[in-house]
């Protein structure tokens, strides 16, 4: 196949063979998240101590946010070693604290329902044996990633930029479980419910739904498998549904409930949480009020580096690979552009393996520098529509949808 030649990271694994006569020694720094002494990780904020972890079932070595309901990071150096993000590294995030600690596969049954011409109960069998497989490689990324870089900070989980990754969904098609029922006439939204729930009967459901078009789009799924494995417990095992280039709120986990609605959701999940302002980068200012805000939705392009970190050193006149990860969100992503002089100019960057448009993709490029002194490197993803990062972040009361064009400071010495 040509792909390989195309592969970057299979190309990069190569070359990380023939490191050391390269002379690439600026690579060995360590990125941002490294860990330090004790088994913790020093997020690059204040505060940003956290402990690494592998006591949750199926993980290994992740970032502890809180243990329950669980929030777990996915330590950033991961996302250089691979576009997948490996299931056992994968990040967490569940918002009720009571979640089946297992789930027997042969009882578990996915129910549809509500405005539908036949109600159906569906084993884990069914799905696998009486529906066409599907798969796509998607980045499942939560709203609030990178929430611990708002400034003025924000409240919610602390996160870095590891509350997102990118795997290989395999499942079926949500269009497929749909027409199997029959579809209603009056169908306006489509409900999915997890089997997780809150410690007090009060506390709502978590549940999310989406309009009846983007249901029955095609891509909208429900996976049973995450990079050719089952899903792991805390990511939803046995089923979850995949709403490629959405934000990750509406990947419900542990699925086994699906209602078509004739009227509109107003269930606390879909109506009231999750609202960002109402403009392109959900973008407000400190202290502004009575701004229109609607439920947060699609993903926009984002691009990392992944193979540096602010304050490495670099050696003047040696030519330096540098690589990271970018991903398009909705759309796909058009290209990457990466700059050594903090923003004045731009070249695009070589890309890796395109493993469709909802995954990550990873870029590379090299740079030498002839004179010694500090250098800011800034890299930004642009959009198949043409839509690029900001220039500035992006501020609002939740910490929602952090965006901005990464940079990182180095030093030539
Ligand atoms: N059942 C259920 N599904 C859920 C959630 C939840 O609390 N319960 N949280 C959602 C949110 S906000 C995020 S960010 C993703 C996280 O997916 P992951 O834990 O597989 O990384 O799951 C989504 N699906
Ligand atoms: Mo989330």
């Amino acid at each position: 196949m040509k792909n390989d030649e195309r592969d970057i990271f299979q190309q990069r694994r190569r070359l990380l063979g023939g490191l050391g006569a390269l002379g690439l020694a600026a690579l060995t720094n360590p990125i941002t998240g490294r860990a330090a002494p004790g088994n913790n990780i020093m997020l690059p904020f204040e505060n940003g101590a956290r402990p690494l972890t592998s006591a949750f079932p199926q993980k290994s070595n992740v970032i502890l946010q809180r243990t329950r309901p669980p929030l777990i990071e996915t330590p950033f150096e991961v996302f250089d070693q691979g576009v997948f993000t490996p299931n056992d590294r994968f990040y967490v995030r569940w918002h009720l604290a009571n979640i089946p600690t297992s789930v027997d596969p042969a009882a578990f049954r996915l129910d549809i329902r509500g405005h539908v011409n036949r109600t159906v109960s569906l084993t884990l069998n069914d799905l696998v044996k009486k529906f066409p497989r599907f798969e796509i490689a998607a980045v499942n990324q939560c709203s609030g990633n990178s929430r611990g870089f708002f400034s003025p900070r924000v409240p919610g989980g602390q996160w870095a930029n590891g509350a997102m990754g990118n795997a290989r969904w395999t499942g079926v098609r949500l269009k497929d479980l749909l027409t199997h029922a029959g579809v209603g006439a009056n169908a306006v939204q489509v409900r999915l419910n997890g089997l997780d729930t809150g410690v007090i009967p009060q506390t709502p459901k978590f549940m999310k739904s989406l309009a009846i078009d983007h249901a029955l789009d095609g891509e909208v799924m429900v996976a049973y498998a995450m990079n050719g494995e089952p899903l792991p417990l805390l990511n939803g095992y046995p089923l979850r549904l995949v709403v490629p280039g959405w934000y990750a709120t509406y990947w419900v986990k542990m699925l086994h409930d699906i209602e078509v609605l004739d009227k509109p959701d107003d269930n606390f999940w879909t109506a009231k949480a999750y609202l960002v302002p109402d403009n392109h980068f959900a973008n407000v200012h400190p202290g502004d009020k009575d701004f229109k805000q609607v439920p947060i939705n699609t993903m926009l392009p984002r691009s990392f580096f992944t193979n540096l970190r602010s304050a490495g050193t670099v050696q003047r006149g040696q030519p330096m690979l540098v690589r990271g990860i970018a991903f398009g969100g909705l759309n796909a992503l058009a290209k990457v552009q990466f700059s050594s002089d903090g923003g004045r100019n731009w070249t695009d960057t070589a890309m890796g393996r395109d493993y469709g448009r909802y995954s990550f993709r990873q870029w590379q490029t090299t740079v030498s520098f002839p004179q010694t002194g500090s250098r800011t490197l800034m890299v930004r993803a642009i959009d198949s529509t043409g839509q690029a990062q900001p220039n500035t972040p992006n501020w609002n009361g939740a910490g929602f949808m952090r965006n901005v064009i990464e940079s990182v400071d180095i030093n030539v010495v």
